[in-house]
């Protein structure tokens, strides 16, 4: 037998030629429409991008045949990865070839350093046969690199003269995609002739709005993680001897794990959003999980499923305080990176802390409070993925039912497996509709450059209907723009989507949550992505996009 060097599925759907909308087909034109303003704090935002603040939205439609000036363009894939950041680049790519073979595409490598450090390759058709339809980042790498500061912007500008290059396309989160309309500003204030144009990608599916309706990576990551939560319910409801806590990726907001569960149906499903709104302890959490559990062993069901979303410690009211003075105390503290032995700098910020917050600190987990101080990334967030909530949950809800077995009030045996899963879905091989989306999303950004645009994320839109009927555009930066408090300082920046509580696919959760938990359970087995085969099982998009567009 001769040794493989690709899987059949991925020979397979290399081949695959991803959708474009009906307008992207042919020859465009471009359609202004209406002026825009940032979602929140106008006058500031206005003041803060004189250049680029309420520039129209943009459409494409189908249009006459167009000369274009040449172009050169650099990409760069910035922060975690997301399935179809390949085909957003093969989109770009053709976009680019088709309107003149001399255009030419550069990446910059390892993220928006690359930019900085002048690290690049060309990208050619060979380079990029290689990537299409597969997941990862791995053509030219990503990095979490924060660029905002002018001398980055200056070093960035240096290598864009040097290959002619008249545009920049960053791939990125809400983080980076503040940062890409920072640059868009910039470079218009200094008159450099260098565009900027964002694509919205995170699994998170946090960068999404009135315009934007997902971000590219949440359908297949969730799909991944779905399949999983499912195989896990089998095995549940097969050796029926254990409770499985699950946390999900997702950074702040609930989405993946809300869909995880549209998706699955577990027994027990946290939601980050509800918990905050309705100012839960993490001893509430720990009694509504008791709960379901004590209930269930009456039934002598002793298994299950949890869902847990990995930023859930954030939005415990108490705990959002903790670690908001945390945040604070790392960002303006040199001393604290001084101290070697866990043990001094739990002592250290016990002293900096306030009484409640230095309460909640005393009350933790060692391994968790020491979780809380890891350094910050770039962007200042927590890096809530080293948190391991599932553990610090199964050791609390451990400790309540031997309390209420003691008590006689819990017959049942409570025996624990615990799963994080993000990076397992993070370069998945994009699903169909990822793969059509990002290809689309990069053909839509190569033309904006062409249209001189600067200061857009490409858009494309109408994504619970075919593909054909997609339709694609530009949205300005400035509108999805509003100050947040960053590092210990209001700071313009895109603002993060949250799960709505009145939103139907948390309401459909809601309506169904307790029938899922108790003794009749309604597991379901969304099974592997498939690729090939009927378009209801292969092309159905994410169920919060579905229920969002009221389907
Ligand atoms: P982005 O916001 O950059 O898309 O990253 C998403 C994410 O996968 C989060 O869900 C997670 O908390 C984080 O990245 C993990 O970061 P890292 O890749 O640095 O471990």
């Amino acid at each position: 037998m001769i040794p493989m060097t690709k899987s059949p599925l991925q020979i397979a759907r290399a081949k695959y030629q991803p959708l474009l909308p009906a307008s992207l087909a042919g020859n465009v034109v471009l359609k202004e429409g209406i002026v825009t303003q940032s979602v929140d704090n106008h006058i500031e935002i206005n003041k803060l991008f004189p250049n680029t603040y309420g520039m129209p939205l943009l459409t494409f439609e189908t249009g006459k045949q167009k000369s274009y000036l040449l172009k050169n363009v650099g990409v760069i894939l910035s922060g975690g990865q997301a399935p179809g950041g390949h085909n957003v680049i093969a989109g770009l790519f053709d976009a680019l070839k088709k309107i003149n073979s001399e255009n030419k595409l550069y990446g910059f490598l390892g993220g928006p350093s690359g930019l900085v450090e002048h690290k690049y390759i060309e990208l050619t058709k060979e380079v990029v046969a290689d990537y299409r339809n597969t997941g990862g980042f791995d053509i030219i790498g990503s990095g979490r690199t924060k660029l905002e500061e002018d001398w980055q912007f200056d070093k960035g500008t240096e290598i864009c003269k040097q290959l002619n290059i008249n545009a920049i396309v960053i791939i990125g989160g809400d983080d980076s995609n503040t940062n890409a309309c920072i640059l868009a500003e910039y470079y218009l204030k200094k008159n450099y002739d260098i565009q900027v144009i964002g694509c919205p990608k995170t699994i998170d599916g946090d960068l999404k709005n009135e315009m934007i309706e997902t971000s590219f990576g949440f359908d297949t990551a969730c799909k991944v993680y779905a399949e999983l939560i499912g195989n896990i319910q089998r095995d549940a409801s097969s050796a029926k001897k254990y409770w499985h806590f699950i946390r999900l990726m997702g950074r702040s907001a609930s989405h993946i794990t809300l869909e995880c569960a549209l998706q699955s149906q577990p027994n027990i499903c946290i939601i980050s959003e509800e918990v905050q709104a309705k100012n839960l302890t993490l001893n509430d959490i720990v009694e509504y999980i008791v709960k379901i559990i004590v209930n269930r062993a009456n039934f002598g069901l002793n298994f299950g499923t949890v869902l847990i979303p990995e930023g859930l410690i954030e939005f415990i009211p108490a705990m959002k305080k903790l670690i908001s003075e945390l945040n604070d105390l790392l960002a303006n503290n040199e001393d604290f990176n001084y101290l070697h032995t866990d043990d001094e700098k739990r002592q250290y910020v016990k002293g900096m802390l306030s009484a409640d917050s230095c309460q909640v600190y005393r009350t933790l987990p060692k391994g968790i409070a020491h979780q809380l101080t890891l350094d910050r990334d770039p962007h200042g967030n927590v890096q809530v993925s080293l948190i391991e909530t599932e553990k610090l949950l199964i050791e609390m809800v451990a400790k309540r039912l031997a309390q209420l077995k003691a008590e006689g009030q819990y017959k049942g045996n409570f025996a624990s497996i615990n799963h994080f899963f993000g990076y397992e879905g993070r370069c998945a091989i994009p699903s169909n509709f990822d793969a059509n989306y990002c290809y689309s999303l990069g053909y839509t950004a190569a033309l904006l450059i062409m249209e001189n645009k600067t200061g857009y994320m490409s858009f494309v839109g109408n994504l619970t209907a075919p593909a054909k009927e997609w339709i694609a555009g530009g949205i300005p930066f400035t509108m999805m723009m509003n100050l947040e408090r960053r590092h210990a300082d209001m700071k313009p920046v895109i603002k993060k989507a949250l799960v709505l509580l009145d939103g139907k696919p948390f309401k459909y959760f809601e309506k169904y949550r307790d029938s899922w938990a108790d003794e009749n359970s309604n597991y379901i087995y969304p099974g592997p992505i498939q690729y090939f085969g009927p378009s209801e099982v292969c092309d159905k998009p994410t169920q919060t996009l579905l229920l969002e567009k009221g389907i």
